[in-house]
């Protein structure tokens, strides 16, 4: 029930938009990513219950510091899903942004189902994936249960939604052979294509959890607990969203927004921190290195092969 006002408003977005959206050329006034979290909420209530997740309460009704802006926070569970939580920011005219995720209880090694989008007048940011808990590389076992069945996705897309060019190799190990990773011109064919591209994703992701079995070695559901805290430590350290989220919302909501909402967990999950996981950004006086890559970007094209099979060859610069 708490939902409830969020839920009305995407539903008249999605409703009004379509004249907007006609106009054509830069920004459309109309659109927006509240009908790819409509679409994902409604596709999991079809197949399970959603409950409203604790952090829902303190983040629904977040402001920003600018009138012209608005933020949605939506955050539910259900008995496999431990998190699944939606965040967007619309600003009229300007920017959109999108970042929905999807974290199953640490029982199940499920990927991680992730859908960032950044959208302003010149360009749009686009991340899609199912990202994995563990390593494709070097766990070619969880590569063949999770992506083989998976790469024709990539295929129906990467034409249409191309490599978005050289990428931090940090990044890259959390994405998945079959990650859409593009930058395009946000016109209204391709933000069709990135839905449609969406609605696949998510769809295949759901299909996953209500086929997943529940794990019983301690021992396995350990890793799969610092699997998925590893992720959440990265990405609370190091979202490219972060510093517009911090000009949007000031630095102490942000902060609690990245903590407690966006990667909740990376406080409860694992006693580890950022510097243990990654130690290659310890300063000299012990602090965290605030840059996001130690790397450098690289990457020009994808770096897996049509069978997922790594083939990136890493260049400096
Ligand atoms: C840029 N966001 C990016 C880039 C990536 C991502 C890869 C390109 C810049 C780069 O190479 O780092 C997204 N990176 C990811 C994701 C993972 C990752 C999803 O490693 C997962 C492991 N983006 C958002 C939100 C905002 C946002 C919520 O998801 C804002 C509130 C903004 N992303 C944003 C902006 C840029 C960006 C402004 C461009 C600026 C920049 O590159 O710093």
């Amino acid at each position: 029930v708490s939902s409830l006002p969020s839920e009305l408003h995407l539903l008249a977005c999605v409703c009004t938009s379509s004249e907007a959206e006609m106009s054509g050329g830069g920004l459309r006034a109309g659109f927006s990513y509240q009908k790819f979290v409509h679409f994902a909420l409604e596709q999991t209530r079809l197949r399970t219950t959603l409950v409203p997740h604790p952090s829902q309460e303190k983040f629904k009704s977040i402001k920003a510091n600018e009138d012209n802006t608005i933020v949605n926070a939506l955050s539910f569970s259900t008995s496999k899903i431990r998190l699944l939580r939606s965040l967007t920011i619309e600003q009229k005219n300007s920017i959109q942004v999108l970042d929905f995720a999807g974290f199953l209880e640490p029982e199940y090694d499920l990927p991680i189902f992730c859908a960032n989008a950044f959208t302003s007048p010149a360009r749009s940011i686009v991340v899609l994936d199912l990202n994995p808990l563990y390593d494709t590389t070097e766990r070619k076992d969880y590569r063949e249960k999770y992506y083989k069945n998976l790469m024709h996705l990539i295929h129906k897309y990467t034409e249409l939604l191309p490599w978005g060019g050289k990428i931090t190799s940090e990044s890259l190990r959390f994405f998945s052979p079959a990650v859409v990773w593009t930058i395009f011109e946000p016109t209204e064919a391709n933000h069709q294509v990135l839905y449609s591209a969406f609605m696949d994703y998510y769809k295949v992701w759901l299909q996953l959890v209500d086929e997943a079995v529940q794990e019983t070695s301690k021992e396995k559901i350990n890793l799969n607990r610092e699997a998925q805290h590893k992720y959440l430590t990265w990405r609370a350290e190091k979202d490219p969203g972060y510093p517009l989220l911090k000009k949007l919302l000031g630095e102490s909501l942000a902060k609690d927004l990245v903590e407690e909402f966006l990667f909740e967990g990376v406080g409860a999950l694992g006693t580890k921190s950022f510097l243990d996981y990654f130690p290659e950004y310890t300063r000299d006086d012990g602090t965290v290195n605030k840059k996001r890559s130690m790397v450098g970007k690289s990457f020009e094209t994808r770096p897996w092969d049509a069978r997922g099979e790594f083939v990136g060859v890493g260049k400096e610069g």
